[in-house]
């Protein structure tokens, strides 16, 4: 009788350990699924933030560039297009040196820019062509973008000896 037993307790264990097995198994892949899950929300967000960054700057870089692709620059030979009453046209001075400025139509209208390094005047300068004339001569600092406004009836540009 307690040998029948004995089989009989030994079976049951192995009964309830091959159900203690069966049961592991599950509860040790569910941890992995969440795990997996878990990694790939990460992967999401991390490529959502990349995409926005990247986006912020390139919008940097079209501000910063946009007075740069206004203004021709200022060169021996350069001359904007005729200028009717309230026409503007912009160059930019890079270069240090002296720019003899004329009008095509009124050789005899003439004005010098003397671009320097350490002139007290730089950024964006506005200038007038008035009464058949340029304004003073004017010294800026190297990359100076300077606009003319033809305020005459009559039409002028802006050309480079
Ligand atoms: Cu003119």
């Amino acid at each position: 009788m307690n040998k029948k037993l004995g089989v009989l307790l030994i079976g049951g264990m192995l009964v309830l350990g091959a159900c203690g097995e069966e049961e592991a198994q599950p509860a040790a892949n569910e941890p992995v699924e969440e795990e997996m899950e878990t990694s790939e929300e990460v992967v999401e967000e991390e490529v959502v933030e990349e995409e926005a960054t990247e986006e912020e700057t390139v919008e940097e870089e079209a501000t910063e560039e946009e007075p740069m692709t206004d203004a021709a620059e200022a060169a021996s030979g350069e001359a904007s297009p005729l200028l009717k009453k309230g026409d503007m046209t912009s160059f930019v001075f890079n270069e240090a040196g002296e720019f003899n400025v004329f009008c095509e139509p009124h050789p005899v209208m003439k004005m010098t820019v003397v671009v320097e390094e350490g002139a007290t005047t730089s950024g964006e300068v506005a200038l007038d062509i008035a009464d058949y004339a340029f304004s003073e001569n004017i010294t800026v600092a190297p990359g100076t973008v300077i606009t003319w406004t033809n305020q005459d009836s009559a039409q002028h540009n802006v050309a480079f000896e």
